[in-house]
């Protein structure tokens, strides 16, 4: 098959499933092609059937701002109809998905459009009147819509009232990067004594992943258990949360590592991961702390409890509730047994549930539905 694909190229679990599912499908033997702003930050190797297409925006005066989404539906076009695409999967529906309708407007081959919904653009930008129609219209048009969990799927459904099929496609990792790994030495090279416990949060430090909260559930925690907190990411409440963190006198306990690729490298040296977002949807870092046997601690939001198994694989907590966090925590971290246990069932849960090449093939499989569909 060949297969156009569009995400966000940056740093995002979105682009990061994006880039994972298109070398997967590489691997499969079907051609690939990624048609974005610039190289998705996954694609680090050469794959001889992986294609990119860089969309340039240009610099003409006459426009006050950059016409990209017209840039991108543009090129959409040209490789649909230069490479003969067969399914072009966009991900996030504004502006994604009307790129690639208006694209299969323009081009003279018949396309599929399959538009995976990832998030942020029902749970922020359908909140606001103005995209409502646009995340509707790009939906209803797409020949298939996916979305990231079941929580998703009601969201969406929710917000636009539409009889549209959604099917649950759950993310998935790639499991030769992320896998349990001994790094005996990388705990001592942060400063880390061997018998001090680690928590570790990532995020892009936004304000709906409510990083302060991390920081006061760690401050509970530390009171008991003698542990460091990682802070990976960098984001909008970066510098709020150094302040916070000197403001309570954890300089020494808190450790900001900003943006990292080594993230199964600090998973190895991690006890338990911490999210406790306001909004959700997947939380793609809770799978890769699983995958590598660490348990995780969540809100109960979005789909974060689809992801987390409550008292097998961690614990999810109300909004908010950064004691109940701190009990879990300090539970967790000072009971070995438990502790292994649930890192067990962790890595049991990612296998049985969120396995690669199961959700790979049921992206395949969805693509050749929608092409003997019609
Ligand atoms: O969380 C973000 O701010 C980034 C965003 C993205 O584009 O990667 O994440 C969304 O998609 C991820 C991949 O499906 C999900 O794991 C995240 O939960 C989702 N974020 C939100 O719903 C806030």
């Amino acid at each position: 098959m060949k297969i156009g694909i569009t995400c966000y190229p940056t740093v995002g679990g979105s682009g990061v499933i994006a880039t994972e599912l298109g070398k997967m499908l590489a691997e499969d033997g079907n051609e690939i092609h990624f048609i974005s702003s610039s190289l998705p930050f996954r694609l680090d190797k050469f794959y001889p059937n992986i294609f990119y297409h860089e969309v340039d925006v240009g610099h003409y005066p006459v426009f006050q701002y950059p016409p990209y989404d017209l840039a991108l539906a543009t090129k959409m076009a040209d490789v649909i109809d230069e490479k003969e695409l067969d399914v072009l999967h966009v991900h996030y529906a504004v502006p994604h998905a009307i790129c690639a309708i208006l694209a299969k407007d323009i081009a003279e081959r018949d396309v599929k459009i399959v538009t995976t919904l990832h998030g942020t653009d029902i749970t922020v930008l359908g909140v606001d009147n103005t995209f409502k129609k646009m995340i509707k219209y790009g939906i209803e048009k797409s020949d298939a819509v996916t979305a990231v969990s079941k929580s998703l799927v009601n969201q969406t459904k929710e917000m636009i009232d539409t009889n549209k099929d959604i099917s649950i496609i759950y993310n998935f990792v790639n499991e030769e990067e992320y896998m349990p790994k001994q790094n005996p030495t990388l705990k001592q090279k942060y400063g880390i004594a061997a018998e001090e416990k680690v928590m570790i949060h990532i995020s892009n430090f936004r304000r709906v992943k409510r990083v302060d909260e991390i920081v006061h559930t760690f401050r509970k925690v530390k009171e008991q258990v003698n542990s460091k907190l990682l802070l990976v990411g960098d984001g909008p409440e970066y510098s709020s949360t150094v302040q916070l963190v000197k403001n309570l006198g954890l300089d020494n306990d808190v450790l900001f590592l900003g943006k990292q690729n080594n993230i199964s490298d600090l998973l190895s040296i991690s006890d338990l991961m911490l999210l406790l977002s306001e909004k959700e949807s997947f939380g793609l870092v809770l799978l890769e702390a699983m995958a590598c046997m660490v348990p995780c601690i969540g809100t109960d939001v979005g789909g974060i409890p689809e992801v987390i198994k409550h008292e097998e694989t961690g614990y999810t907590v109300e909004l908010g509730n950064t004691e109940l966090a701190a009990k879990y925590a300090i539970q967790l971290l000072e009971d070995t047994e438990k502790l292994e246990e649930f890192s067990r069932n962790a890595f049991n849960h990612t296998q049985r549930y969120f396995k690669s090449s199961e959700i790979v093939k049921q992206y395949m499989n969805l693509y050749k539905h929608i092409l003997i569909s019609k």
